[in-house]
Formats: structure tokens, C-alpha cells, sequence
């Protein structure tokens, strides 16, 4: 088998996608997902202008070399455009392999080890009882587990938390970040977001008794040791994750973080190469690998540091926004379903228009995902309904602090 074309879609279903579609001489085709939230045509240039005419002629069914031949033969590694353009190949190769065996990708990566994944969902709420009707959604659909982000006094409108209540069937995350040609601007208060979330918690726990797992993301924007505070804060609360309480270029920032608290730790949404878990994973210094397939180069380095995390004791938290496409996540959720140490999958569903554009063999049932069996990675690109929807230029919101001083994300 060889590849003869290899096309970049980009598509905007309420948020934008990048997509890597894989032709072979025998018309089998492969997707892969390059969605790189607010910066996605760089991904998009770089596969069409630089990556798509050297994988013509190439045999699909060799994914190491292939891999190795666009990281490693490239001279510039790492970084997220070059690592999500290296995913998309990875991704589209895998899915073409599965299809050609019959077999769907979890099959080829060792089979199940678990019958599907348990999820988290992402519940907020400006006040307590807009975010206990969240929860109780979340839970109602079905989620086993529910992160829990909340308003802050003093912080007009915080990223990660609705601006409408989400009973009313809208919920932040299918929206675009902030469409238009700069992004949104949001004010940032470190002392009145450490004051206040251990109240959340305390009253979440009140209300949903000690056995709902519950998860927090901090988004980086703390420093370490405002970090080991938190945690330390939260232990009566017993969460499942506190997840990016600070930048991780220093992964040595967790050391501190690790011996004031017992909080577990998860990081790694924003990571691309098995060096930026190094030291976190040798010294035991998180609980939970957040990598997405589409950021870290694809199932074939994200299933490596996986079981190198296995040999510490840690487990996959693999990253699962609506900004990874259903090809990312279907990507992931092979993944998950294969390794030993799989830990939760964060799941937030795509929206309706998502839906008419990828078609998927994915379910969510009785509180567990699972990628489905069709051969391949399970999901089918319709680019009519894809060129229904243009690119629209979409920017995440930056942070300032009330002097006009810009924050860490
Ligand atoms: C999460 C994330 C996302 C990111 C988003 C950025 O834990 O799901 O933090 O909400 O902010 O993916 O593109
Ligand atoms: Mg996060």
C-alpha cells in the first residue's frame, strides 16, 4: 500500500478543527486531528506546505519510521505546531492499519484491558446553586466523576465557568473562545481565587456527600508555593485531581508543591515530548499524565510515556475538550481502553454541529466511553458538511491582573 494524497481540512462547527485526511492506493483513508486552539492555521500551513508532499509514495503501514522521520529528520523539534502536525500524521496512520487489518486501533495497541472508560465532566457555576444543578447534570448523564470550577467574588468573568446557566442547554465550551481577531481580555485575582475555593469545595461536599470524585483545574496561575497552599487547603475534600496549579517549564516547581500536600496532582495538557514529564514522572511528582494524543504526537509517544508512567505508579488523565477533535479523542480513548494504567478520561461531548461533520462509532453508556469497534480509529469525515462550516478566526482569552499586568494562563 502507498500514500497517494494527503489533505488538510479546516472546518468550524461552533469551534474550529484542523483535520489530516491520508489517501492510499487502495483506497483505504486515514483522519488525524492537528486542532491547535487559537493558533490553528499554523498547524494547518505546516502540514500542507512542509509535511504533505513527503508522505506521497510513503508505505502507510509504517508508523515508527514515519514518526521518526518527521521529528527526528526534521532538524527543529518539539513545540506544539510541529508536535500537533507529527500527531495528525500518526493518528491518520494508525486509523488506516486498523482499517486495513479490520480491526479497530484499540485491537492493534494489545486489545481492552476494561470493558470502557470512566469520565469526568466539566460542571461550573456562577453562584453555588447554578453549579449543584451543573453537578447534578453531569451526573445524570452519566459521569462518574465531575471537575468543579466556580465564579470568584471580585472576578468579573472567569474562564472555565458558564456565563449561562448550563441546565439552559448552553454550555460555554461549544462556543468559540472568542471569535473575532483579538482575544478577549478577563481580569485575574490570585488571593481572591485562593480565599474563596475551598468554600466551593466545602459546599460541594456538603451537598454531594465524600464519595463523588471531584476534580479542579487551576489553569497554571499559580506560583508553587501558592500551589502547595491550595492543595493543602483542599485535602479535607478529598479530591480526585488538582490539575495545572502552575506553569511546568520547571518541573522542579512540583518538588515543593509535592511535600506540603497530599493532593493529587495532574498536569501536561499543554505538553508535547516525553522530556517535558522527565523529572515529574522519575521523582514521582504527579499522579496524573494530562497529555492529549494531538498535542504529544500522537498515540505512538503518548502510548511511550504511558508506560513509562506505569512504572511509577501513574496513570492517564488524558486531556479531552471540546477543542480535541472526535479524531483526537477517538485517538485517545483507543488508547485508554488499551493500557494497563488508564486513570480517567475528561469528557465534555462535542456539539450537534460537530456531529453532522465527524461521524463516530464512539458511545457513552452506562457511565463508560468507549471508542466502538468499527475498524480503524471509528470516525468519518463528511467534508460537505465540513465545508459548511469556514474557518473563523477564534482567540482563548488572556488574563490581566486590576493593574493591567499580564498573567500566566
Ligand atoms: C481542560 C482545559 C481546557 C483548555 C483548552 C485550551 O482541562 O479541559 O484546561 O479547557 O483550556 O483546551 O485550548
Ligand atoms: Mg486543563
Amino acid at each position: 500500500m502507498r500514500i497517494t494524497s494527503a489533505d488538510i481540512i479546516v472546518t468550524s462547527p461552533t469551534r474550529n478543527f484542523v483535520t489530516l485526511k491520508i489517501t492510499t492506493d487502495e483506497g483505504i483513508t486515514g483522519l488525524g486531528d492537528a486542532t491547535l486552539n487559537g493558533r490553528e492555521l499554523a498547524v494547518a500551513a505546516y502540514l500542507r506546505d512542509h509535511v504533505a508532499q513527503l508522505l506521497i509514495g510513503r508505505d502507510p503501514h509504517r508508523i515508527e519510521d514515519t514518526w521518526q522521520y518527521l521529528y527526528r529528520g526534521a532538524y527543529w523539534r518539539r513545540g506544539p505546531v510541529t508536535m500537533a502536525a507529527i500527531a495528525a500524521v500518526d493518528m491518520a496512520l494508525w486509523d488506516i492499519k486498523g482499517k486495513a487489518a479490520g480491526l479497530p486501533v484499540y485491537q492493534l495497541l494489545g486489545g481492552a484491558s476494561r470493558t470502557g472508560l470512566m469520565t469526568y465532566g466539566h460542571a461550573s457555576g456562577r453562584d453555588l446553586p447554578e453549579l449543584f444543578d451543573s453537578v447534578r447534570r453531569h451526573i445524570e448523564e452519566g459521569h462518574q466523576a465531575v471537575r468543579i470550577q466556580s465564579s470568584v467574588p471580585g472576578i468579573p468573568a472567569l474562564y472555565g465557568v458558564a456565563a449561562q446557566p448550563q441546565a439552559s442547554g448552553v454550555r460555554y465550551d461549544h462556543e468559540p473562545a472568542g471569535r473575532g481577531s483579538r482575544p478577549p481580555e478577563e481580569v485575574w485575582n490570585t488571593h481572591a481565587y485562593l480565599h474563596h475555593l475551598p468554600t466551593v469545595f466545602e459546599a460541594v461536599r456538603n451537598e454531594f456527600g465524600p464519595d463523588l470524585p471531584l476534580l479542579h483545574d487551576g489553569h497554571h496561575r499559580m506560583t508553587p508555593i501558592q500551589a502547595a497552599k491550595l492543595g493543602k487547603a483542599l485535602e479535607p475534600y478529598d479530591l480526585f485531581w488538582l490539575e495545572d496549579t502552575t506553569p511546568a517549564e520547571h518541573q522542579e516547581a512540583f518538588r515543593l508543591i509535592r511535600h506540603h500536600t497530599t493532593t493529587p496532582l495532574a498536569v501536561g495538557e499543554v505538553f508535547n515530548h516525553a522530556a517535558d514529564f522527565r523529572t515529574l514522572l522519575t521523582e514521582r511528582l504527579i499522579d496524573y499524565v494530562r497529555a492529549a494524543a494531538t498535542h504529544f504526537g500522537g498515540i505512538t509517544p503518548l502510548r511511550k510515556i504511558m508506560d513509562t508512567a506505569a512504572e511509577y505508579q501513574i496513570k492517564s488523565g488524558f486531556h479531552g475538550p471540546t477543542d480535541i477533535s472526535p479524531v483526537g479523542l477517538a485517538a485517545q480513548a483507543h488508547l485508554g481502553l488499551a493500557i494497563h494504567n488508564f486513570g480517567i478520561q475528561e469528557y465534555m461531548g462535542h456539539s450537534e454541529a460537530t456531529h453532522t461533520v465527524f461521524r463516530q462509532s464512539m458511545t457513552f453508556k452506562d457511565g463508560l466511553l468507549h471508542p466502538g469497534d468499527t475498524p480503524g480509529l471509528g470516525v468519518e469525515l463528511d467534508e460537505e458538511a465540513a465545508a459548511a462550516h469556514p474557518y473563523q478566526q477564534a482567540y482563548l482569552p488572556c488574563n490581566r491582573l486590576a493593574d493591567g499586568t499580564i498573567h500566566d494562563w
